[in-house]
């Protein structure tokens, strides 16, 4: 590294560092060149930044390209949540997406099958969850995209083969998301610059082939302490069991009214942010009940079958309310 290099010269060059997009590169590599005193010292260290230029100024209209084709910045919410399944090439994201939802995702033995967000909806006692199949976390022609929707989404499915070093694949995903300033609790040392900290959880798949469990065992101590860490053979399908902790990272709870004299429609569930009230409930149902209740009978998480309780009670999973107002 050549000496006598300006102080903006190093302030530009620690942009470049933290840029996201192929263009910010650009930007910082031109304001890098700009600031060069050019003399013979500084020679090989101005061509080293013309290439790099050229290549990311060739990155940056492929991304443009595939932003035109696909479009996909934003995918409207449908259901109780949008989960983002991330993962490397052929951990087996379409093949959970394809087990859990009515939409297959097309699943091949080759890398980077998958090259748009593929969308299914996935049932888990008739709870609706968006889940949105990636191209591989690693794909860099889907970069302007990706981080967009990884920060948008209600939470983050992280999908790892365990046939083929899962603790290494989950590095390779957290400096991925570190570079889109997307984090999820345990997984990120230096959440600093996690901005956007996300609920989810880490699936190791193909546990078909790990019959020791040995892979497992790895990705579950170094990452199990703050984020759930499953086992699943999507090949072999995926359990309630799965379903269930897929809807769990999206923090929400499901309830049910019923009318006096009558049983719930468990077919019908209200689905609500942990933490809701009976007030929040009634909310729900219509804009003017919240106002207007007078009081509630709860079966579930009161005291006693059909407890009249208070208005602001927190309500819980399964709970059964009648509302009189
Ligand atoms: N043995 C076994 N193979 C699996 C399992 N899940 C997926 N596979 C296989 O792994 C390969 C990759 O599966 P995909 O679902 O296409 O993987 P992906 O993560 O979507 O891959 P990309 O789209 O390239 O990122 C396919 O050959 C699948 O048949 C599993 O649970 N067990
Ligand atoms: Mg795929």
């Amino acid at each position: 590294m050549p000496a006598n290099l300006p102080i903006a010269y190093y302030e530009a060059e620690k942009r470049f560092r933290s840029a996201e997009t192929p263009n910010e590169k650009v930007e910082a590599l031109e304001e890098m060149l700009a600031v060069m005193p050019k003399h013979k010292g500084t020679d090989r260290l101005r061509a080293d930044i013309r290439a790099k230029i050229s290549k990311f100024s060739k990155e940056a209209l492929k991304e443009k390209a595939t932003a035109k084709k696909g479009g996909i910045y934003n995918i409207p919410k449908e259901g109780a949540g949008q989960v983002v399944m991330v993962g490397v090439p052929n951990a087996g994201k379409s093949q959970i997406t394809s087990a859990v939802t009515a939409t297959p995702s097309e699943v091949a033995d080759y890398p980077f099958t998958t090259q748009n967000p593929h969308l299914g909806m996935m049932d888990f006692e008739n709870v609706q969850i968006q889940l949105i199949d990636m191209p591989p976390i690693t794909e860099e022609s889907a970069r302007p995209w990706f981080a967009a929707l990884l920060r948008s989404a209600d939470s983050l499915v992280l999908v790892v083969d365990l046939s083929t070093d899962p603790v290494e694949q989950m590095e390779q995903i957290i400096a991925k998301m570190e570079e889109f300033r997307v984090g999820l609790p345990g997984t990120d040392n230096r959440s600093e610059r996690a901005l956007y900290a996300k609920r989810g959880l880490i699936i190791g798949n193909k546990s078909d082939l790990d019959s020791s469990g040995t892979a497992f065992k790895a990705l579950k101590d170094k990452y199990g302490k703050e984020t759930k860490v499953l086992a699943a053979s999507a090949k072999n399908g995926i359990d309630a069991e799965l379903r269930k902790e897929i809807l769990d990272t999206l923090n929400v709870i499901r309830v049910y009214t019923k009318e006096p004299g009558k049983k719930s429609d468990k077919n019908d569930p209200m689905v609500m942010q942990k933490g809701s009230t009976v007030y929040d409930a009634a909310e729900s149902v219509h804009k003017d009940f919240r106002r207007g209740l007078k009081y509630a009978l709860i079966w579930g998480s009161g005291k006693f079958d059909g407890q009249r309780i208070k208005r602001d009670h927190v309500l819980q999973d399964g709970d059964i309310l009648e509302l009189h107002t």
